[in-house]
Formats: C-alpha cells, sequence, structure tokens
C-alpha cells in the first residue's frame, strides 16, 4: 500500500530502508566513504602529513601540494573536545542560520537550493587577502550520520556524525564579480566517547567527550601569493577550530544533549 512506498525488498529478501535521495547522492556518499578512512590516524605523522602547530589536544597537519602552481596543501586537524556530542557539533557546522556565529572569513552567504533536510548547497564568498583576488565557493553541504564508521584501536564511539562540504555547480548562483572560484572538499567528523557515571547517575555533559577530525582541500582557483597563503592558512585553521568549538560549547551548555 502506499504507506510502504518508502520500503522495499531487495535481491537478498531482506527489507531496506529506501533512502532520501537527490542528483548529487552518489558523489556525496563516495565522499563520506573516503573521508571515513581518516578515522584510522593512529599515526598521523605517517602518510607524509606533516605537524604545523599544536594547541592543547588540536593538532593541525598539512601537506605541501602544488598543482598546475596552485597551493593546493591538503590540511588535517584533529581534536577533541569535552561537553558537547557529535551531533550538536555537526548541526552547528552544518546549520546554515549560525554561520555568520562562528565563520568569521565569509562576507556573503545564500543557501541557493535545500536538497533536504540536512543538505543544501551554499554559495558564499570569503574576506579579500591582500594582495590575492577574493574568492568565493558554491558547494554542496551535507550532514549524516555514521551507522558503522571503521573501528580504531579498541576505544568505541557511541556515535559518529559527519559533515561533508564539497563544489558543485549551481545554475542559480549569482557570483559577486572580480571573485576567483576556489574549489573545496572539506568534512567534519565527529565521534561522542561517554564515561558512565560512577554512581549510576544520568548522564550530563560532564561525561562527554567528542573527538574531531576537520579535513580540507582547498583549490584557490587562481594564483594566489604562496607565503602569503601558507601562513593564512596557518592562522586561520585552528582559529576557526578554537573559536568553532568554544562556539558550540557556549551555545549547548544549558541545552538537553543531543544524539
Ligand atoms: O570549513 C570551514 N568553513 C565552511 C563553511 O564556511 C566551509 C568553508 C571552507 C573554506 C574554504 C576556503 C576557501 C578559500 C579561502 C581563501 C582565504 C580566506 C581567508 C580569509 C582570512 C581573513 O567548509 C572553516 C574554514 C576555515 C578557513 C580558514
Amino acid at each position: 500500500g502506499d504507506e510502504e512506498d518508502d520500503i522495499f525488498f531487495d535481491p537478498e529478501g531482506e527489507v531496506v530502508e529506501q533512502k532520501v535521495t537527490h542528483e548529487h547522492s552518489e558523489a556525496l556518499n563516495q565522499r563520506i566513504k573516503e573521508h571515513l578512512a581518516l578515522l584510522d590516524h593512529s599515526d598521523p605523522d605517517a602518510n607524509g602529513w606533516e605537524q604545523i602547530t599544536e594547541d592543547g589536544e588540536m593538532k593541525v597537519y598539512r601537506k605541501e601540494l602544488v598543482q598546475d602552481g596552485l597551493i593546493c596543501d591538503p590540511l588535517k586537524a584533529v581534536h577533541s573536545v569535552g561537553l558537547v556530542t557529535a551531533k550538536e557539533m555537526c548541526h552547528y557546522f552544518w546549520f546554515p542560520d549560525v554561520r555568520r556565529d562562528w565563520e568569521e572569513t565569509v562576507d556573503v552567504f545564500d543557501v541557493l537550493e535545500t536538497l533536504d533536510e540536512a543538505t543544501t548547497i551554499n554559495y558564499q564568498t570569503h574576506k579579500q587577502v591582500w594582495p590575492a583576488a577574493q574568492r568565493d565557493c558554491l558547494y554542496l553541504s551535507s550532514m549524516v550520520k555514521v551507522d558503522n564508521p571503521p573501528s580504531v584501536g579498541d576505544k568505541i564511539p557511541h556515535d559518529t556524525w559527519i559533515v561533508c562540504n564539497f563544489s558543485v555547480d549551481h545554475p542559480e548562483a549569482n557570483p559577486v564579480s572580480g571573485c576567483v572560484r576556489a574549489l573545496i572538499e572539506v568534512a567534519l567528523i565527529c565521534q561522542t566517547f561517554i564515561t558512565l557515571p560512577k554512581d549510576g547517575g544520568p548522564i550530563t555533559r560532564d561525561c562527554l567527550q567528542c573527538d574531531i577530525i576537520y579535513v580540507a582541500n582547498v583549490n584557490p582557483g587562481g594564483w594566489a601569493p604562496a607565503s602569503v597563503l601558507r601562513s593564512i592558512y596557518k592562522r586561520e585553521y585552528p582559529k576557526f577550530l578554537n573559536r568553532f568549538t568554544n562556539y558550540v560549547q557556549q551555545k549547548t551548555k544549558d541545552l538537553k544533549l543531543l544524539f
């Protein structure tokens, strides 16, 4: 009957929940798979990652990569913060309405299309950095719960969430003139770990630890001086991670836990 439209039987005879799909679903799922491989960061210095800064639990790594003369250094950060859940972290990173509360590098920000309740296509411009031209980007942003993350060591996460941002095209983009289009592949992966209270009491914010992996592959799309770009990245990514995680802790401190 009609009420069963969202369920079908696959050839193996198992009932499978049909996921909502859109034209970018396949690309999204493929990227999520690739990003989740990063969860195995047991040896972060392996694979050519060079640590560029450290601040408490936060470590930021990059690989130097020049493509067609453009600085495209992949960046990876690992962090761990208390008092918040993975879903809360990902929610505030994804949710368009709060973007301006924590994202300091953006000028114009527009949602061009909403594909489902956790997927939008966004256009934004970034603040200009002298002497380079201003950058803009147009990207899909989606927040997804990960049901079976690859396991790492003997720590078992309570839950795993990812936000995946990647460049797409869109007919309704109305680009700010003079901007050079940057291409981005960004992911924020968060996992909640819970330490149960010894007295058997309820789970409070003090029981929560959220492990974070943030990865950004940005192609600046046109010339920008290497030294300027690299020093901006080195300063701005840790700044973003500190500002954003503090923001989420602040926003959620009096709210019920969101899993
Ligand atoms: O991931 C971050 N923000 C997301 C939402 O805005 C999104 C954005 C990715 C930004 C990619 C950078 C594009 C080119 C930037 C040019 C230089 C701008 C720096 C201006 C400094 C005043 O995934 C957090 C992004 C943190 C960026 C440092």
